[in-house]
Parts: C-alpha cells; sequence; structure tokens
C-alpha cells in the first residue's frame, strides 16, 4: 500500500520475491513522505512476499530509494466492475471496449496471446495499437511501469468508495494506480491486464476516457498465466514511453467514482 502527502519529495518502496529459478512471484510499491511510512511499508512489503499464492519465495528484494524529483500528480480513473460468468463473455466485452478506443482487431488478438502466456513477462508489453507489433526494446522482460503511489488522503477516500461495494483489497488499489500512471502517459492508448496470481481472475481494460473496468473471468482459476498490455498509438516513440513509465514517478492525489 502507497501513502505519500503534502509536497515533499518522497521515497519510493519497491519489493520483488523470485523463485529458486528466478520466476517472478510477487511485487509491490508506493511512495511514502518518510522515512517512518517507507519502513513501515518495508515490513508490511516483506510479510506479503512471504505469504504469496505463486509460492515460497527464494529471494526477496526490497528497494528504498529517495526520488530527485517531485512526483507528477493525476486523479484516480474512474472504476466499474463488469460481471462476465465465463471467459469467452469477459473476453468479447474487453474486444468491444478496446475497439472503441481505436484499437484493432489483430492487436488485440496479439494481446490476448501475450496475456494466456504461461510463463509470465516481469513488465508489459509494448504492442502497436493498429498493428498489432510488438514494440518493446526487450521482450521476455517488457516494460515496467514503476515509481507510483496514492496519498494518503486519497487512499482513504478509495478505501471507502471501494468498500461500499465490497472491493477494498490491495489487487484493487495497486492496479488501480499503476493503471492511472499508465493511462495518462502520453502515446499509450488504452491498457489490457489479467492477474498472473492462480486464483486471481479478475483484470481490467483501461484508458483515460473508458477508465478503469474490470472484467471478472479474465482468465480461468488455478492459470499460471496473466500479464499486461499497453497499447500505443502508431508512430508514437517508443523511449519515451519507456522513459515516462520507468522514471517518471506519478503519484495519484484524488480518486474519481467507484
Ligand atoms: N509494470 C508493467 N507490467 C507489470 C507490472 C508493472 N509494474 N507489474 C506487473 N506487470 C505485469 C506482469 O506481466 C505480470 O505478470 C502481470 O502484469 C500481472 O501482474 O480490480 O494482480 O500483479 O480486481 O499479477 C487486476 C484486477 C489485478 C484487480 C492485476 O496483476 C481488480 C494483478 P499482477
Ligand atoms: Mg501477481
Amino acid at each position: 500500500m502507497s501513502k505519500s502527502s503534502g509536497d515533499m519529495v518522497p521515497y519510493s518502496v519497491r519489493m520483488r520475491a523470485v523463485d529458486e529459478d528466478g520466476v517472478h512471484i510477487s511485487g509491490a510499491e508506493g511512495l511514502y513522505d518518510s522515512l517512518s511510512s517507507a519502513n513501515r511499508a518495508v515490513r508490511q512489503y516483506t510479510a506479503r512476499a512471504m505469504n504469496h499464492p505463486r509460492g515460497e519465495p527464494s529471494k526477496v528484494m526490497i528497494t528504498v530509494q529517495r526520488l530527485k524529483r517531485r512526483p507528477r500528480r493525476a486523479n484516480a480513473l474512474a472504476v466499474s466492475t463488469i460481471e462476465c460468468t465465463v471467459l469467452q463473455e469477459a473476453r468479447a466485452e474487453a474486444t468491444a471496449r478496446l475497439k472503441q478506443q481505436g484499437v484493432t482487431a489483430r492487436a488485440i488478438a496479439s494481446a490476448m496471446r501475450i496475456i494466456d502466456s504461461s510463463r509470465p513477462m516481469r513488465g508489459a508489453a509494448l504492442v502497436d495499437a493498429q498493428s498489432g507489433k510488438r514494440m518493446e526494446p526487450d521482450r521476455a522482460r517488457g516494460v515496467r511501469a514503476t515509481l507510483m503511489g496514492i496519498t494518503s488522503g486519497a487512499l482513504r477516500s478509495l478505501r471507502g468508495k471501494l468498500a461500499r461495494r465490497g472491493l477494498n483489497r490491495p489487487e484493487v488499489i495497486e492496479a488501480l494506480t499503476l493503471a492511472t500512471k499508465v493511462a495518462s502517459t502520453p502515446g499509450i492508448m488504452a491498457e489490457l491486464c489479467a492477474s498472473d496470481d492462480p486464483d486471481y481472475t479478475t483484470g481490467y481494460v483501461a484508458s483515460s476516457d473508458m477508465g478503469y473496468v474490470r472484467l471478472t473471468n479474465i482468465k480461468p482459476m488455478g492459470s499460471m498465466s496473466g500479464g499486461r498490455v499497453f497499447f500505443i498509438k502508431p508512430g508514437a516513440e517508443v523511449a519515451k514511453i519507456v522513459r515516462e513509465l520507468e522514471q517518471v514517478p506519478l503519484l495519484v492525489e484524488r480518486t474519481s467514482g467507484v
């Protein structure tokens, strides 16, 4: 969980756990406005890494880093949920919404293959929204969206709103924070996500225009597959998108509707 407030230059705290083969088990991060809150986050993230449905980690890495610049600020995307009873329905809903954003059928098909892969990437694939071509420089790793968090005030407000819908969970808050950063990145048109956790079958599609649209049953229960695809505008400068995602911190400071 991430917390920060005021105008202080915050700390980024990041956690990553891997198994003995170096395969990803879990990760989390946030921005914190003091060393004491960063320290609390370190303890929470460590506990999470040790108790994860993907398995027991053989290595847990925690990074605490003071940022050199103040984060960019954004309002959280609005949250909605489409209850789908079967995978085909969830995929059809995702497809319809991505098409509305201008993503072609070919690019959507390419993205579905990525999220169905049984050995998930650490990061996201960048897929050209027109041609469906993979654009990220490292196709095994993908691109990591990082240096993001939510202010303590926005977090309180968001938890209240999510709780009224039974959605006050770290998975939702963290994915919404990430999706908000991704949607606010120039050159990115939309996102598709399915968790890589075998017992987490809800995913989402998102953009600044449609908000954060949750889709239940986007993957089969028990599946180790999952992934993220960021659809990029044809002709967008890939290096610039990667720099923004990896190096420019973003703080969610206000919530929208849930
Ligand atoms: N940047 C880019 N890609 C990432 C990042 C990141 N920081 N973190 C994870 N990914 C990719 C990677 O390929 C993972 O395998 C995949 O996304 C899924 O990550 O509203 O839990 O952390 O109920 O398993 C969404 C629904 C849950 C939440 C998403 O994703 C809700 C989730 P996970
Ligand atoms: Mg996961």
